[in-house]
């Protein structure tokens, strides 16, 4: 800490006066500090209601002081060591473990769960307020407009360009045929299987009709607010798969350095030193028995071991650093989404690090304000081949494209299995400013509508099974994005 802003800090802890964590974190953004504290504690003296506690507003208001931007360090001065406030964790969703049968009920309640929140959803959008559900189409002798809201049970498309979508609720169903248009074939092939959706058309009997528009639940645009002013850094990774044979050791050690601020210079040091979360979308380790002949590929084999070493590199993380950690497939863990956290059993040194947070599958946190959706990404496994204009080299798009069904997992009964619990879980309610999934191998960022979506790649080469299925991964590159700015930078490993 520079001579200025201890003695900043001492005369500001020595005034008796309660100091906002904000107001803390504009210090280290002061070219002098210590006069600017001497000057605040003046003009508080002369006030005729003092403050109980000093906030950013004070230093503000009190002092006009220039603009952030303009007080910032030159590039080229030394590296100062990082003054933010403590990091602030709060976690929104995605810790519970319940028992789940599985019965033939608990999936009836859970797709009901599924299409009741989504139709709320899609009704509160305000084209949407009169839309009505399947079954309760009112009767009729003439043709009439109707918007209908459904799960989508089937969908056929004729070489044509026609199609025919089966629509449906808990009382009944709808088969809602569509003309063969370029749009309408566009928006017909989108629409994935067991998604929620409203479709605008014509009726005469309320058992079938004409389709003409499709309309998602979608989110509408985001207008931030929130986060922190200064710069501060969220560390987007995933898929360690540390134990395996093709876990990229030395990137991976020289990321770790990295984010010691032990290498790198200049501007990525900087980076390194207001880092406050590191967050990792699954995969932490690369598990046994996964896929077909993984023995050949790992270098330890036991499960154990695997997370043993991931702690010991978790351990070189700075203290101040909070790692986020989320399950993946690969993970000891339920293999059901939602996922409860890693099983403690055999992750217990990576539960033993005092800076550690352990969340299922997905999981909602506030982080500085920002509120981030992580999940590992399986589901793209069924979106990406599903989706037109998706594919498994850029998997935001996809992501994109779940925001837009506000659902991480809409399709049923493929690779990804779902757990029927009674409130589902999946859907995307909030909105977060950030959407971060992993599993793909192949890192990739894009932004729709005001959230940052990113995919955080891997650290691990590409293994045989991945060559026989044609997937060829793109690791070693880190996303990172700026809390304050909303800017990604993706840092490079190899
Ligand atoms: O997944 C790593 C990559 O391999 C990711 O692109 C998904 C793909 N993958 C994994 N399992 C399958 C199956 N069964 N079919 C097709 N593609 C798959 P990881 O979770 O790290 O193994
Ligand atoms: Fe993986
Ligand atoms: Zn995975």
């Amino acid at each position: 800490m520079g001579g200025s802003l201890k003695s900043a800090y001492d005369a500001l802890i020595n005034s008796g006066y309660q100091v906002s964590p904000e107001a803390f974190a504009m210090l280290g953004e002061l070219v002098d500090p210590e006069l600017v504290v001497e000057r605040l504690l003046k003009a508080i003296e002369g006030m005729s209601e003092r403050p109980l506690i000093i906030e950013r507003s004070h230093l503000e208001s009190l002092l006009k002081v220039e603009k952030p931007s303009e007080v910032k360090l030159p590039p080229t001065h030394p590296v100062t060591p990082p003054i933010q406030a403590p990091p602030s964790v709060v976690v929104m969703g995605g810790s519970e473990d319940h028992l789940i049968k599985g019965t033939i009920n608990d999936f009836r309640g859970y797709f009901i769960n599924r299409l009741e929140r989504l139709q709320n959803i899609l009704r509160a959008r305000a084209d949407l307020r009169d839309a009505t559900s399947v079954s309760l189409i009112p009767e009729g002798n003439k043709q009439r407009k109707v918007k209908v809201i459904g799960m989508v049970t089937s969908k056929r498309e004729f070489k044509s360009g026609g199609s025919i979508v089966e629509l449906e609720d808990t009382q009944g169903s709808i088969r809602v045929s569509f003309r063969g248009d370029e749009q309408m074939k566009r928006k017909v092939s989108r629409l994935l299987m067991d998604e929620v959706v409203c479709v605008y058309g014509s009726t005469m009997n309320g058992r079938s009709m004409t389709g003409e528009d499709i309309v998602w639940p979608d989110i509408s645009p985001r207008i931030r607010s929130g986060g922190p002013k200064r710069d501060t850094y969220a560390v987007l990774t995933s898929d360690f798969h540390i134990g395996s044979k093709l876990f990229m050791k030395e990137q991976f050690e020289s990321f770790i350095n990295w984010i010691k601020a032990e290498n790198g210079e200049g501007a990525s040091k900087e980076v390194a030193l207001n880092t406050k979360y590191l967050i990792i979308a699954g995969d932490l380790v690369d598990g046994v028995g996964v896929y077909p002949n993984q023995e050949e590929e790992l270098l330890l084999k036991d499960l154990n071991k695997q997370y043993e070493q991931a702690a010991e590199y978790l351990s070189m993380v700075p203290e101040q650093i909070k790692i986020i950690i989320i399950p993946g497939n690969h993970d000891a863990c339920r293999p059901t989404l939602p996922t409860p956290p890693i099983y403690r059993e055999y992750a217990a040194p990576v539960y033993s690090l005092k800076n550690v947070v352990m969340l299922g599958d997905p999981a909602v946190v506030n982080l500085d304000g920002v509120t981030f959706l992580l999940t590992h990404g399986r589901s793209l496994d069924d979106a990406i081949p599903a989706l037109p204009n998706c594919s498994f080299k850029e998997p935001q798009n996809a992501m994109v494209e779940l925001l837009k069904s506000r659902h991480l997992a809409p399709i049923y009964g493929e690779k990804t299995p779902l757990a029927p619990e009674q409130s589902d879980s999946l859907i995307i309610d909030p909105v977060p400013d950030v959407f971060h999934a992993g599993h793909v191998h192949v890192w990739g960022v894009s932004e729709y509508r005001g959230v940052v979506v990113a995919n955080s790649g891997a650290w691990q080469m590409q293994t045989n099974y991945q060559k026989s299925m044609g997937i060829e991964p793109q690791p070693g590159v880190v996303p990172v994005l700026n809390l304050a700015s909303f800017k990604t930078t993706n840092l490079n490993f190899l």
